[in-house]
């Protein structure tokens, strides 16, 4: 049997510790960096490859994507017999259900503002808020967003979701399709984006539709920079229809500096953290999904091309 070669191709990762990973988890195979000229491979792991990396790899069979977004890699032209695998969960999960809860809650018990008064030396109490005002809807009912909209739904918030298809879960009130978007932003407060980025998607969080959320809204964007319609945001934050965002994603990362969101004062950011992918759990995924389709099987977390996620 031939020796299975596997082609390493990540931007802004450092390969070693993933090769040393790939080499004990597969000691049979041979694994590289990928160099312009190399060597026709079987399977690829990739993150934000050059499109001169598939041009020269039109045989590869299979590629694994280090991340849960195919959006980068979907913009390039991929050879069209290839097998697109992403990650699933691969403890992202867990990492997005604390990021999101950590959010909501802060908003919701005020305590930002609370820092803000220790800082100043002073003990004071603001009013409780209603957590049945505080319905929060989350955009996206997939690995993550299902994860984190029942991670809410623990802490008894109402939680609305939205999908491109219907979704029963539990302590979740189900939306679906373009036609009940309108209903399910008016039925939130608390907006959380987990949408794949796709034509669908893009720019999905402009003003009409920010502007259908409750008074008072707060937005939480997770997902990706282009969903959301910057000046939008900004215009619906000064207007005072939104009391706050948390983003963890720009159009441009890292966020260039001078841009508004850098010091608005009712945006919290975080540099593209809230769930990072975790190198170990990540091999063992993509090694398992690998020797599954070498043995001809069906796999989990395939990437429809044509829907974009
Ligand atoms: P999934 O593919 O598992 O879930 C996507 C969800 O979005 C599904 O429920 C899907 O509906 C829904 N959806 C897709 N298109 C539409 C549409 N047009 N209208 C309504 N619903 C739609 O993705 P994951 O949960 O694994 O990841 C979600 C995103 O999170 C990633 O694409 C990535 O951009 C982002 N991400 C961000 C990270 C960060 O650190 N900030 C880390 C990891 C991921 P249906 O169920 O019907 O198919
Ligand atoms: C991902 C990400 O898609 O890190 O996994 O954003």
């Amino acid at each position: 049997m031939s020796v299975l070669n596997i082609t390493f191709c990540c931007t802004n990762t450092a390969p070693e510790p993933w090769l040393a990973g790939l080499h004990t988890t597969l000691p049979h195979a041979e694994v590289a960096v990928w160099q312009p000229g190399a060597a026709p491979a079987d399977y690829a792991v990739v993150w934000q490859p050059p499109q001169q990396f598939f041009d020269e790899q039109p045989q590869l069979k299979g590629i694994f994507n280090i991340g849960a977004g195919v959006d980068a890699l979907l913009k390039l032209r991929l050879p069209p017999q290839v097998v697109v695998v992403r990650l699933e969960d691969a403890g992202m999960a867990v990492q997005m259900a604390e990021y999101v809860c950590q959010a909501v809650i802060r908003h919701f018990r005020d305590l930002e503002a609370y820092a803000a008064d220790i800082r100043a030396g002073h003990w004071t109490y603001h009013a409780p808020r209603q957590r049945s005002d505080f319905a929060v809807g989350v955009m996206g009912l997939g690995v993550l967003g299902a994860r984190v909209a029942q991670a809410l739904a623990h802490f008894e918030f109402p939680v609305n979701g939205w999908s491109r298809t219907p979704k029963a879960l539990a302590g979740v009130r189900g939306f679906s399709g373009a036609a009940q978007l309108d209903d399910f932003l008016a039925s939130s407060r608390v907006l959380v984006n987990l949408l794949p980025l796709t034509p669908d998607t893009t720019n999905i969080l402009n003003r009409e539709r920010l502007s259908r959320l409750q008074p008072g809204g707060y937005v939480i964007n997770v997902a990706r920079g282009a969903h959301l319609v910057d000046d939008d945001l900004l215009a619906l934050l000064d207007n005072g229809h939104l009391a706050g965002a948390t983003l963890d994603v720009f159009r441009t990362e890292p966020l260039p500096s001078g841009h508004p969101f850098w010091r608005h004062p009712k945006i919290t950011l975080t540099p593209h953290t809230s769930a990072r992918t975790l190198r170990e759990t990540s091999i063992a995924q993509i090694v398992a999904k690998l020797m599954a389709l070498q043995r001809g099987e069906s796999v989990a977390g395939l990437v429809d091309v044509g829907r974009g996620y």
